[in-house]
């Protein structure tokens, strides 16, 4: 008879087999907190801005436009940071620009930073799209390569070097995007003398949405101990009610050999519940609260505290210490051939494909539209959102960890459709900026998913190899969540889907293919599904359909582009959806929760229309169908708070 493992036995193999998957996972780049032993000092708002736009867009770079105040060396405007340039001026040719930009401006450091040679002192953007070049009193401190992620570089030393000068921040940014770039892209030369100027080019891009540029997210300074914490990552389960954290802390700096650490997590109300020592570990919290998804449960978003405080012996026997607190959350994430479960329930995604694109902004982070999307998420009776097609503002995955609002987190792998573009330099590439992502957004619960690209070209014999290697380095990454790529081809040809653990798939019944023919979804819908699921055996998301709307556009019966018609074209998925989320469908996306900007062309009308919302994010029909609908599967599938029971006699209908 085999012996049987009591359950302390049980938790310490968990505990250990969970160690194990922390370390595998990178390190770097934790989201800057204030604490006792670090400081913010965010340097948002107006920078000084000038575009290059002398005919090889490189005479800041030949003038060392870095070497002095950028309004030494010529006009500048006035810029707002975080936000696109784009669109903040009148001029077509800055809404239009590609090459490199400059932004500057200078700082007033705490001279008690400089002084304390036990202060690091770190420039960190969060993001600048798309390579930039960054210089701090004319010294070149960093570069970084990719739109979406955030970088950063220790300046402590430049500072030193003369500490009476004032702090000078110079940005250079540049949105030219290659073959090898991610989103990928290329600049085409028009050389017909008889119907372009000299030198005329144009940008192609394979993806649709406007390549917003400049600094999209907070640029700040923070500072930390030499010896400080430099990672932390956690990764949780539970059984019978006993929640399990188990935690890898990267310490770097001089004295990290003989740092010691302390863990600490408290709950909600401050109550310590569980300690522990060392770099690595586990915390055992008895009758854990669980994280549960919006509309799943009572409490959703449930987040503990942990604390890291690290401490050694300083020169003269003080001791320095640095503290860094993760908030967490317990939960786990598993995939069946039919479901999707978290915490061994099952959850459908009814939720939404977001951009980061608002108005005047662009893509420029900005707090009342991202608290206004999170209550119309929240009003929509929306669990989750996919980052369509880039990673976002870390803020924004803060704010689903903490409202329970479901993530699939993608990459900026749009638009991958020329062969060139599955290269191995592109492949390279790839892989950098999933570690990028994954070392960024790793410990948040609200992440339950990878998606390592949108919509490439799946079908061409290179796709094969180069998307079991991306997946196979994300699973590496990250053993604890599946990894997907969204796909749109023929699943006959796609050589990708062996290897993913979700099937993503995009389709636009009637309006790319039989537009206009809202008869034929039912069967086309069914046909889609039973064929993807046939051939792998797995669990389905519908992470795009839609239909575009120019709001106000009626029509009965409905025709292409009126309120009435996208109304129809829901509900035609949603039959369609209701018996197959009985079987294996596990969650809708609707493309798109808000109208947002493109580049020009004679399909878009002032961008893409296939918003819920207006770009100004007022309701079209379409959302009132929705939300009777994802109120309606949350009251039958959730476990709702009872001031969140939807009042179905409030129900307005189209
Ligand atoms: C899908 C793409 C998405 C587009 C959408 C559309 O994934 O980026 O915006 O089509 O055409 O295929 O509206």
């Amino acid at each position: 008879m085999a012996c049987p493992v009591k359950p302390l036995q049980l938790h310490l193999i968990l505990l250990f087999a969970l160690w194990d998957v922390c370390s595998m996972i990178n390190s770097g780049m934790l989201f800057p907190r204030e604490s006792s032993s670090r400081e913010i000092k965010e340097l948002n708002g107006l920078w000084s801005f000038r575009a290059d736009l002398s005919p090889n867009r490189n005479l800041g770079f030949e003038q060392a436009w870095y070497k002095r105040r950028l309004a030494e060396t010529g006009p500048v405007l006035d810029m707002p940071v975080p936000a696109s340039y784009n669109d903040i001026t009148q001029d077509p040719k800055l809404r239009d620009f590609i090459g490199w930009v400059w932004y500057d401006r200078e700082v007033v450091v705490p001279s008690r930073w400089v002084a304390d040679k036990n202060i690091r002192v770190v420039l960190r953007v969060g993001s600048a799209h798309y390579y930039s070049v960054v210089w701090v009193n004319g010294v070149r401190v960093t570069e970084h390569d990719g739109g979406h992620l955030p970088f950063e570089a220790e300046i402590g030393g430049v500072l030193r070097g003369d500490p009476a000068a004032p702090c000078r921040v110079t940005i250079a940014v540049n949105n030219t995007l290659t073959l090898q770039t991610l989103p990928p892209g290329n600049i085409q030369y028009l050389n017909d003398p008889a119907r372009y100027p000299k030198g005329y080019f144009v940008q192609n891009t394979y993806f649709d949405f406007f390549n917003y540029a400049g600094i999209h997210r907070s640029v700040l300074l923070y500072t930390t101990p030499q010896t400080y914490v430099n990672d932390v990552t956690v990764v949780t389960d539970f059984a019978d009610g006993l929640g399990t954290i188990a935690y890898d802390v990267a310490v770097a700096g001089s004295a990290s050999s003989n740092a010691s650490l302390k863990v600490t997590l408290t709950d909600g109300e401050g109550r310590r519940v569980a300690t522990a020592t060392g770099p690595n570990g586990g915390l055992k919290v008895v009758d854990a609260t669980l994280w549960w998804p919006y509309l799943m449960h009572e409490r959703p978003g449930f987040l503990y505290n942990m604390e890291v405080c690290l401490q050694v012996a300083g020169a003269r026997g003080e001791v320095l210490e640095d503290r860094y607190t993760l908030p967490v959350g317990i939960r786990t994430v598993k995939v069946t051939s039919t479901q999707f479960l978290i915490n061994d329930k099952p959850f459908y995604f009814h939720g939404v494909n977001k951009h980061e694109d608002s108005d005047i902004r662009g893509k420029g982070f900005d707090w009342p539209l991202v608290v206004k999307d999170f209550n119309l998420m929240k009003w929509l009776g929306a669990n989750s959102f996919r980052t369509s097609h880039y990673p976002y503002d870390e803020e924004i995955l803060h704010m689903c960890d903490r409202h329970g609002i479901v993530v699939i987190d993608e990459s900026p792998g749009v638009g991958i459709r020329d062969i060139r573009s599955f290269g191995n330099a592109s492949l390279a590439h790839h892989l950098e900026v999933m570690g990028e992502l994954v070392t960024r957004d790793k410990n948040h619960p609200s992440v339950v998913m990878w998606s390592v690209a949108n919509e490439p070209a799946s079908e061409m014999p290179p796709a094969g190899l180069y998307f079991e290697t991306v997946i196979a380095h994300t699973k590496a990454l990250d053993p604890t969540r599946p990894v997907t790529y969204v796909t749109n081809s023929n699943y006959a040809r796609d050589k990708g889907a062996p290897f993913v653990d979700v099937i993503c798939v995009n389709s636009y019944l009637s309006w790319y293919h039989d537009p206009g023919a809202l008869d034929v979804i039912s069967l086309q819908l069914n046909t889609q599904f039973e064929e993807w699921y046939g051939k792998y055996k797995k669990p389905i998301i519908q992470s795009e359909y839609g239909a575009d709307v120019v709001p106000g556009l009626h029509s009965d019966p409905p025709v292409m582009f009126s309120e009435e018609y996208q109304v129809m074209v829901l509900r035609s998925y949603h039959e369609v959806f209701d018996q197959k989320r009985k079987q294996y469908v596990i969650g809708e996306l609707i493309w798109n929760f808000a109208d947002f900007m493109t580049a020009q062309g004679v399909t878009r009308v002032v961008g893409n229309k296939k918003g819920i919302f207006t770009r100004q994010r007022q309701p079209k029909a379409g959302a009132y169908t929705l939300r009777e609908r994802y109120w309606r599967i949350a009251n039958e599938t959730g476990l709702l708070p009872p001031w969140t029971k939807y009042p179905c006699s409030q129900l307005r209908s189209p």
